[in-house]
């Protein structure tokens, strides 16, 4: 499977290197895409000079901080556009570590009835999160029991952003009606997932906090989170079954 992995970054300047030769050393078959934000620290210019030196690193450089959904939705887009197979999201500051991602990737082989996305899961036996108090905690399982219980998702972790989509299932959902440009723009892709009929996995991952660099998760954003699983129940997305694409086809 020709697999991409998409790493969104915003002022990641001293995770960027360690986490591309990481993940490299942990999957050498992929390759790496950098969605860059113009970062002011240099991220993207380092991420240059990355890509100069190994033909698997990629840079997508864009303008300005557009956020992180459509940081997303540029990566899958770069996925579907260069005929990848399997497309990888992970954050860069080391929270998704790149020794997951043989289970990630392998959960998507499995022979009878596979998943069509695969979570890198805190919420499943043998995973976890480290280094995060108790106020990080509580609002991570409240934000996830709040997205089951309202969306009727079944994944165990929601708003998890290690995630590996067949591109399939991203050339089959409505991307382009996605509202949320933040956090929430997770959930958001997982509901359309679900109304789609799609079939999701979950691999135990311990989650760590971030070890160098600064968190970027505002008040607003969980508020504005909130307010995105109360307008996603209220009006839901038109999303085709995925059987129906498929005896259309
Ligand atoms: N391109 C792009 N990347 C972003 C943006 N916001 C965050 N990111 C990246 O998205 C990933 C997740 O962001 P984090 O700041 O780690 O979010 P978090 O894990 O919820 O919070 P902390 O680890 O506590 O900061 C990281 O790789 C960030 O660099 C953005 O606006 N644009
Ligand atoms: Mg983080």
């Amino acid at each position: 499977m020709r697999t991409l992995i998409v790493v969104p970054t915003y002022n990641e300047v001293e995770n960027a290197e360690p986490l591309a030769l990481a993940i490299l050393a942990a999957v050498p078959t992929v390759d790496l895409l950098f969605v860059d934000d113009n970062s002011p620290d240099g991220t993207g210019q380092l991420v240059r000079k990355l890509a100069a030196a190994d033909p698997r690193i990629h840079l997508l450089a864009r303008a300005g901080k557009l956020g992180l959904g459509t940081a997303y939705l540029a990566g899958y887009r770069y996925g579907l556009e260069h005929g990848y197979d399997v497309v990888v999201t992970m954050d860069a500051d080391f929270s998704h570590d790149p020794r997951y991602l043989p289970a990630l990737l392998a959960g998507l082989e499995a022979r009878d009835g596979a998943p069509d996305v695969m979570i890198g899961s805190r919420y499943v036996p043998g995973g976890g999160v480290k280094n995060w108090g108790l106020h990080r905690r509580l609002l991570s399982r409240f934000a996830n029991f709040y997205a089951r219980t309202l969306l009727g998702l079944t994944a165990r972790d929601c708003t998890a952003g290690f995630r590996a989509y067949r591109t399939e299932v991203l050339r089959h959902l409505p991307l382009g009606e996605i509202r949320s440009s933040g956090y929430s723009f997770l959930e958001e892709v997982l509901y359309l997932v679900h109304l789609a009929g799609f079939r999701v996995g979950e691999t135990p991952i311990v989650f760590e906090d971030r070890r160098a660099g600064r968190s970027k998760i505002s008040r607003k954003e969980i508020f504005r989170a909130a307010l995105t699983v109360l307008r996603l129940k209220w009006k839901r997305p038109v999303v085709v079954p995925r059987a129906a694409a498929q005896s259309r086809a």
